[in-house]
């Protein structure tokens, strides 16, 4: 799976280079040809879904404009979120190593990326998360030259709020093997414990990855294209709380195949102060 992620993560940076040249030009056939053996016995479920009208993130709908400011999307074909209005929280493996990098552009205040209101701000430095190597530690910072100046969304400090249902959202693709979006996708997609993501996937690192999705079903899940953004929720005190960082999975939407987040809470110290130490 190590290896998997990181071809997606590199699939990810080509086809962000192929959305600036052809604009929402699909990336889903090299997607998809990436693990086509693994997707075979599932391709079924998918497809008979695929009809489906609603069917959106994977299996969501359209965010309406303004109701998570906090979401952007990120050049080289990844999602995040404002943890300061200057600093993005994303994925590891959207980013290429730590230090000035003025090659990532952030787009913010939108949910269509071709609405004229957007906010493009270039970044100045990148911080991945020390010590990763593929394997759990899915996090990084980017710095940006200027403030979007849209709320910013805070990082759960404990694991009291790894419970319940959560809200994914992005511009990913819709089913497995499809297309970057031009308009946020959301849904809601419920914690699935350790024991039970472990039996899906052996590799899972407990104490840094969370779990969530329907393992029974499948239908609704992050997709290529929506690593680094956000898995949220409400705390009991009815504030937005980020407690994931959507990082990977096989395929996308699959029964007994949730999708796997950054565990924030157990980062959430190291995040802070690194944000704190960004130049
Ligand atoms: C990706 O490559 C990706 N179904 C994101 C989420 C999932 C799989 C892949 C989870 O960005």
């Amino acid at each position: 799976m190590q290896k998997q992620r990181k071809k997606i993560a590199r699939l990810i940076a080509g086809a962000a280079v192929a959305l600036a040249a052809v604009s929402l030009a699909p990336m889903g056939i090299a997607m998809a040809g990436e693990d086509g053996a693994k997707k075979a016995p599932s391709q079924a479920a998918v497809e008979q879904h695929s009809d489906d009208i609603s069917a959106k993130i994977v299996g969501g709908t359209e965010a309406e404009k303004g109701e998570f400011p906090w979401m952007v999307r990120l050049s080289m074909g990844c999602g995040g979120a404002l943890f300061e209005k200057d600093v993005v929280l994303t994925a590891a493996h959207c980013v290429d190593g730590s230090g000035p990098n003025d090659s990532i552009t952030a787009t913010g205040g939108v949910v269509d990326l071709e609405d004229s209101d957007k906010v493009e701000v270039k970044s100045t430095e990148v911080l991945q998360a020390p010590g990763y190597d593929g394997k759990g530690k899915d996090w990084a910072l980017i710095k940006l030259a200027e403030p979007i100046d849209q709320e910013t969304l805070p990082i759960a400090e404990d694991d009291s709020n790894n419970k319940g249902d959560f809200t994914i959202a992005g511009w990913g693709a819709d089913k497995e093997g499809g297309e970057q979006q031009q308009k946020m996708l959301k849904a809601e997609v419920p914690f699935v414990d350790d024991a039970t993501c472990k039996g899906a996937y052996s590799e899972l690192v407990e104490k840094e990855e969370l779990c969530a999705g329907f393992m029974d079903k499948g239908e609704i899940d992050s997709c290529q294209g929506d690593s680094g953004g956000p898995m949220f929720r409400k705390t009991e005190g009815g504030e937005f709380i980020q407690v994931g960082i959507v990082s990977w999975g096989e395929g996308c939407a699959r029964p007994g195949k949730p999708g796997v987040y950054t565990e924030v809470s157990t980062f959430a110290a190291d995040i802070k102060k690194a944000a704190a130490d960004l130049g």
